[in-house]
């Protein structure tokens, strides 16, 4: 009986996290966009005289911190971030035979955690590249991540933005447990850094670079001590233009918008602050209910790394009171918002000090909107 129970127990059994060599600090930021702002002014100031076109404005670090609480970022390449006449990473394209940046990205941090995990590649059988933007349409990313490290089975793609991690959790564990694979990687390559518009001072300081990876198996193949059952997850999304990035196949079909600004992200931050708070209070609460789990025996929430004041806000909701520091760990003042990543990173460098039996929540939410609850217990 216990062993039929075993069986259904599907567990995160390592997770594994790639960080890119170069940083960004918020005054090395400003600096080069400040520049850029001077050069901008400088070379429009007729226009600007004539009413034509405004001004730009500087950036500044204390805004940074005080609207986002990040600090620093990590890029894949800084000196084209920092060139004020560019203002965009420098990413060499790659002979077909080489392979990709994302995917060497996140083969780095699927080794990560195999290592972790104590498993070879040959005993995974399946690969989800699940983030917000991937480098090409096909040959798939998750392809190529699985040929780069020899696992047999298959891999696929999938992008839910911000939320990618948790839907592709959800995915692994069900797989999982429906025995269409023993063991499944979860990838989140994500390079945020091209997808950003340096130029624009409302979100250029928001982003980073980074990948993390997961391990979901059955707790009985599991070699890990300290491997994380997930007792559930939940899921939702809403549909917002609040967030959103018109990049896409069909842009060369009408020239007129080539290289416009909405091919990049752009986003109403204030509007996603404001709606996107309660929809994910209200989901965790809700999935800790129909889990029958008090929400007195919920140490940790691992939440999506976009805005220090939405972090605050959404464990003050669910709890009911302020959190601690350590209930809520912040990792986006040294990473900024990677994305999909971010509830992984806290999750990967914040849970070793739980006990056995301890309860946590990861928990993304972002564009679309998307929102994800994924809750783990340890073993
Ligand atoms: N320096 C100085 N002043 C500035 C700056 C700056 N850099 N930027 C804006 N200001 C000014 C504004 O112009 C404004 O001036 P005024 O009051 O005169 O109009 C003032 O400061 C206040 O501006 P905001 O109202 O915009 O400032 P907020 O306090 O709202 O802070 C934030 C802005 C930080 C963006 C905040 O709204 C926020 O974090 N919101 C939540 C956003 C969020 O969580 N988004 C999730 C997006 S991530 C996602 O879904 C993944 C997408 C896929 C990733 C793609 C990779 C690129």
């Amino acid at each position: 009986m216990t062993q039929a129970r075993d069986a259904r127990k599907v567990v995160i059994s390592g997770t594994g996290l790639y960080t890119p060599q170069e940083t960004i600090s918020n005054a090395e930021l400003v600096k080069s966009f400040n520049a850029y702002v001077e050069l901008f002014n400088a070379e429009n100031a007729a226009d600007i005289a004539a009413g034509k076109i405004e001004a730009l404005s500087p950036s500044s670090e204390e805004f940074i911190v005080k609207a986002s609480g990040i600090e620093s970022r990590y890029v894949i390449n800084k000196s084209g971030v920092l060139d004020p006449k560019r203002l965009c990473p420098s990413i060499p394209e790659r002979d077909d035979e080489v392979i990709s940046v994302q995917s060497e990205i996140a083969v780095a941090s699927v080794r990560d955690a195999l290592a972790q995990a104590r498993k070879s590649p040959e005993e995974v059988d399946a690969v989800i590249v699940a983030c917000s933007n991937m480098q090409r349409p096909y040959p798939a990313m998750a392809i190529e991540v699985q040929n780069a490290l020899g696992i047999k089975g298959y891999g696929y793609d999938m992008n839910v933005a911000c939320s990618s991690a948790t839907f592709g959790l959800q995915a692994a564990r069900d797989a999982v447990l429906s025995g269409s694979a023993q063991c499944v990687v979860v990838v989140n390559p994500e390079i945020c850094s091209g997808h950003l518009a340096w130029q624009d001072r409302d979100c250029h300081f928001i982003f980073g670079d980074v990948s993390t990876a997961i391990v979901v198996e059955r707790a009985e193949t599991s070699k890990n001590p300290d491997a994380w059952e997930i007792l559930g997850t939940r899921l939702q999304t809403q549909f917002s233009n609040n967030i959103r990035n018109n990049f896409g196949f069909l842009n060369r079909c009408d020239e007129s918008g080539i290289g416009a600004r909405d091919k990049l992200f752009r986003q109403n931050g204030r509007k996603v602050f404001k709606e996107v708070v309660p929809m994910v209070a209200e989901l965790i609460t809700s999935h800790l209910s129909d889990e029958s789990i008090d929400v007195a025996a919920l140490k940790r929430m691992w939440l999506h790394q976009a805005n220090l004041g939405m972090n605050q806000l959404i464990s003050k909701k669910v709890l009911g009171r302020d959190p601690d520091a350590v209930e809520a760990p912040v990792i986006l003042n040294e990473y900024a918002n990677t994305s999909s990543a971010g509830s992984i990173i806290a999750f990967h460098k914040h849970r070793q000090d739980l006990a056995s039996g301890d309860i946590g929540v990861i928990c993304s939410f972002g564009a679309g909107y998307s929102a994800g609850s994924v809750i783990v217990k340890r073993l």
